[in-house]
């Protein structure tokens, strides 16, 4: 019989199938989709990459595979970063133990055999001790759900869905709707082979450019020459990856030129590194609107119509409370003749008809249209499986007023059930797989001490997940970052409660936090022997 079941083969879920086995627990992946990869095995749109250094955006549990394996570039494309994840499931052979094309339907916590009793959604039964979600925080797309989609003669998509075969739109006209990261890395790419492009905004988002590029021999070598100590930096950073890493100065406390200068520096460097220039960009609104207006301005040096800058420069959130986009191409794009910015808080989004889009002002003819509409983040896997906790709760119940977990790992009524980079951990605020590393380490180590000790269960005891959500919201309500309707608060899925999912306290003192935790006896968890 099984010791774990872990839900999910990407990131996280390949790599806790590692750990356990390096345990000698008998763990098993179950996976909806026909191979490994998670994010990277869905999103294939065109111009997807990752917006943190590839060389950071990797494994470090396994420092043979890390000097073995090169980055052709600074940020890697979808393509390489599958590679890249199948390399690490041929190399450490991990197929075996995941069963895919297999969906997870339920899992109910079975209370006298102190076991999870999971179905899959082809009416196959497992239990096991444990279970883990390897589930991710953006891995439900949004269903679009617009007037008259079903009248649409045409071709439509979903960038988190992206036909894998690739999609050829040479001379196609082509509606984008959405400019989050998706829209905004995708559009440059779409705008090469298409005719036209209509580009349907509701938001806009700040963007920085990537300046992507092949990955410069020196980086590379110095970051391996280094490697121990930038990883012990990584984990220990504020979000988990060194290129940005904030500097201390107040922007309201240097001159005007300097302040120009060093967002001048960080925009030319690229990245996440423009939103780390001062400390008190995320929690002083008059520190973050000189930011937000160094973005504006930049929109404007590179946007040649006055109007169409004015229409890509938001104006209603402080500049990166909402994810930053980092992007190759965005603004220029609309440079471009055939590329049109459609403004739907001018003239809202009114019907999808047969032949394309229409608005409360105009009628867009298209071939294709692109959804780029994102997702239901952190909780939206998590709430499409029927999971029950002690006394048949429903986790949907539990988290009816939003999230609830202490450290994001563990939920008050749901024994043994693990959530990797869970709601209430820093998760989507931080480089995912340092995050993702740091959650599955913290819970093998769980489920060695567990198995060695003949423990059986573990469970939050309600005070512990109290304080943590009191601390969670604590934490956000410092910043600004409440205040933008973003996908961090659920803002984009009607109905969901407004809550500040992820824990925004920063990564190092998140780790220091949980192994502290683990060191005083798992402190704030409940631990019961076998009966
Ligand atoms: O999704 P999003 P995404 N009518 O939610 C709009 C990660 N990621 O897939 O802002 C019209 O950000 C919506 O408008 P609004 C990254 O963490 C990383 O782009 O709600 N428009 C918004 O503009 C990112 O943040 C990379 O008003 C509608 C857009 O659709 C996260 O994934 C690349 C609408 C959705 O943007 C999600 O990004 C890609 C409607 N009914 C993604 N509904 C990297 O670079 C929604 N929108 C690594």
């Amino acid at each position: 019989s099984l010791d774990a079941v872990i839900i999910g083969a990407g990131i996280s879920g390949m790599y806790m199938l590692h750990r356990l086995r390096g345990l000698g627990l008998k763990a098993r992946v179950y996976e909806a989709g026909s191979d490994i990869g998670g994010t990277w095995f869905w999103n294939r749109y065109p111009g997807a990459r990752v917006d943190i250094e590839s060389q950071e955006y990797s494994y470090s549990f396994s420092e043979e595979l890390e000097r073995e394996w090169k980055w052709s570039e600074r940020y890697a494309a979808q393509p390489e970063i599958l590679r890249y994840l199948n390399h690490v499931a041929d190399r450490f052979d991990l197929r075996p133990d995941i069963q895919f094309n297999t969906r997870i339907a339920s899992a109910h916590f079975d209370e006298t055999k102190g076991r999870w009793a999971l179905a899959t959604d082809d009416g196959e039964t497992l239990d096991a001790k444990f279970c883990i979600a390897a589930t991710g925080c953006l891995s439900v797309p949004n269903e679009p759900n617009f007037k008259g989609q079903e009248t649409f003669k045409g071709a439509t998509y979903h960038t988190g869905r992206w036909p894998h075969e690739g999609v050829d739109l040479t001379g196609k006209r082509v509606a984008v709707i959405g400019t989050g990261s998706s829209a905004i890395q995708s559009i440059p790419q779409i705008a090469k082979q298409a005719a036209q492009v209509y580009v349907f905004q509701r938001t806009p988002n700040y963007s920085v450019p990537a300046h992507n590029g092949p990955i410069s021999p020196i980086v590379a070598e110095a970051w391996l020459a280094n490697r121990d100590e930038n990883r012990q930096l990584q984990r220990m950073s504020s979000a988990g990856f060194l290129f940005s890493n904030h500097r201390e100065e107040l922007a309201t406390q240097v001159g005007d030129n300097e302040r120009r200068q060093v967002f001048e520096e960080r925009w030319a460097q690229g990245g996440f590194s423009v939103q780390a220039a001062f400390a008190d960009l995320a929690v002083d609104p008059v520190a973050n609107g000189m930011a937000a207006d160094f973005a504006a301005s930049k929109i404007r040096e590179i946007v040649k119509d006055p109007a169409v800058a004015d229409r890509l420069t938001p104006k209603d959130y402080p500049f990166g409370t909402k994810r930053l986009c980092v992007d190759t191409g965005y603004y220029e794009v609309f440079n471009q003749p055939n590329v049109e910015l459609i403004d739907l808080r001018e003239a809202p989004l009114d019907t999808i008809t047969a032949t394309g889009v229409k608005t409360a002002e105009g009628d867009y003819a298209v071939d294709v249209i692109v959804f780029a509409i994102g997702f239901d983040a952190m909780t939206g896997a998590l709430s499409r499986i029927d999971i029950q906790g002690r006394g048949g709760a429903a986790l949907t119940d539990a988290w009816s007023e939003g999230p609830k977990s202490y450290l994001g790992l563990m939920v008050a009524g749901f024994p043994n059930l693990f959530t990797v980079t869970g709601p209430g951990s820093p998760s989507v605020l931080s480089n995912m797989i340092v995050s993702i590393e740091q959650h599955v380490d913290w819970l093998a180590d769980l489920m060695g001490f567990m198995t060695l000790n003949g423990l059986a269960t573990i469970e939050p005891t309600a005070d512990s997940q109290n304080a943590w959500v009191d601390h969670v919201n604590e934490a956000a309500n410092h910043t600004l970052y409440p205040v933008a309707n973003s996908w961090y608060l659920g803002a984009n899925v009607p109905g969901k409660p407004r809550v500040f999912m992820p824990y925004i306290g920063g990564v190092g003192a998140y780790r220091t936090l949980c192994d502290a935790v683990a060191a005083n006896g798992y402190m704030g968890f409940k631990l019961r022997p076998a009966a």
